[in-house]
């Protein structure tokens, strides 16, 4: 098939599997085309089946705001045409599932029927798609989807309690391409450049914004490393690292810490890790939790939206509630102080991860494009 995916092309969690699974689906075959206003960050390969399409925004002194809407859905018209797409997959709804509709509006008017797939990836429901600025557009352009997915059961419900959805959401859960994440089985892992012998590993990786609780996981490390040997590692960028890092210079634990920003290497970084923190106030999957755990890393908690359906209480980590600092790090204290225990939920979270893999999860996706090109 030809495939277009549009998507934000940065770190977070909605552009990471819109291109994953753009560059799965052309290792399969199919011709994909993304469309976006950057490259997506991890898209290491251009081939003859991958092609990525810029969108460019004209300032003009007039606009406070550039109408990226307006250019998006005009390249979709564009691509859609010279390529002659069978669908257009559109990743995060805001504003990619208005642009869809506006772009399939614009095309029937030239007899083009395109197909519009729209994946829910979380914040676009729970925090930001339901305030009433968006609410009423994002509703709208769900309902014209021809197909919608939603990345968690909890998702799921949350998108049909806080919209009025008249079509049916399919569950496709975020998937991981193992073979990734193997490193000491590729290359050995350099854990040594980062920590003794002796100590723990306790990594996070996040764009730090507020739902992500950064100073949270300072707090439960600050617990841990009293009791166990340890380093943490502090992955991403964004708007909450400042308060982090100044809440690890005032607990002085500054010898402790490592902020690594963002980084294209997150599974050699994982490779060294025993425990994954993510002690988010909302996670409609969890993304990098389950990077974590194909890199077996044993994953702690908050028991919010999708995470207790990734993350197994008892087995491949644990669940609490937000904010209990002291139930997490007694949780994490609980795994670290003993080989045996640690090593037991790192091999289970590996385990889990074969439920979301690239295998039983590409399918998914394929048949509901033929679906709804069926449709
Ligand atoms: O986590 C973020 O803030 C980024 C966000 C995104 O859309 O880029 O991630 C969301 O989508 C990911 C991929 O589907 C999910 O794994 C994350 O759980 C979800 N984040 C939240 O719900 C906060």
């Amino acid at each position: 098939m030809k495939i277009g995916i549009v998507c934000y092309p940065t770190f977070g969690g909605s552009g990471v599997v819109a291109t994953e699974l753009g560059m799965a689906l052309a290792d399969k075959g199919h011709e994909v085309h993304f469309i976006t206003y950057n490259q997506p960050v991890r898209l290491d390969f251009i081939s003859h089946n991958l092609h990525f399409h810029e969108v460019v925004l004209e300032e003009y002194p007039l606009f406070q705001y550039q109408p990226y809407e307006l250019a998006l859905s005009s390249k979709m018209v564009e691509v859609v045409r010279k390529y002659q797409l069978d669908v257009l997959h559109v990743h995060y709804a805001i504003p990619h599932a208005y642009a869809a509709y506006m772009a399939k509006k614009m095309l029937a008017e030239k007899g083009i029927n395109i197909r519009v797939v729209t994946t829910l990836h979380g914040t676009d429901i729970t925090l930001v798609g339901s305030h009433p600025t968006y609410k009423t557009a994002v509703e709208f352009s769900i309902n014209k989807s021809d197909v919608v997915t939603a990345v968690s059961e909890s998702l799921r419900k949350d998108t049909l309690r806080l919209f009025t959805i008249e079509n049916d959401i399919d569950v496709v859960y975020n998937f991981i391409d193992a073979s990734k994440y193997n490193i000491q089985q590729h290359e050995g892992c350099q854990r040594a450049a980062l920590a003794k012998p002796n100590e723990r590993v306790l990594t996070h990786v996040s764009n730090f914004r507020p739902v992500k609780r950064a100073e949270d996981v300072v707090k439960v490390f600050y617990e841990v490393q009293k009791e166990i040997p340890s380093k943490l590692l502090m992955v991403g960028d964004g708007p909450d690292r400042k308060k982090a890092e100044n809440l690890v210079k005032e607990l002085d634990i500054k010898d402790k810490v490592l902020f690594l920003g963002n980084s294209n290497e997150v599974a050699k970084i994982l490779c060294y890790s025993d425990v994954f923190l993510l002690p988010s106030a909302t996670e409609s999957f969890g993304l990098a939790a389950l990077e974590a755990m194909a890199a077996s890393t044993a994953v702690i908690s908050s028991n919010r939206g999708g995470l207790p359906e990734v993350n197994i209480h008892g087995e491949t980590g644990y669940l609490s509630e937000l904010g209990d600092i002291d139930d997490m790090a007694k949780n994490a204290i609980s795994l670290l102080k003993d080989d045996s225990i640690l090593n037991q939920f790192k091999a289970n979270a590996l385990k889990r991860t074969k439920v979301f893999s690239l295998e039983t999860i590409l399918p998914q996706y394929e048949k509901l494009y033929e679906s709804c090109y069926a449709k």
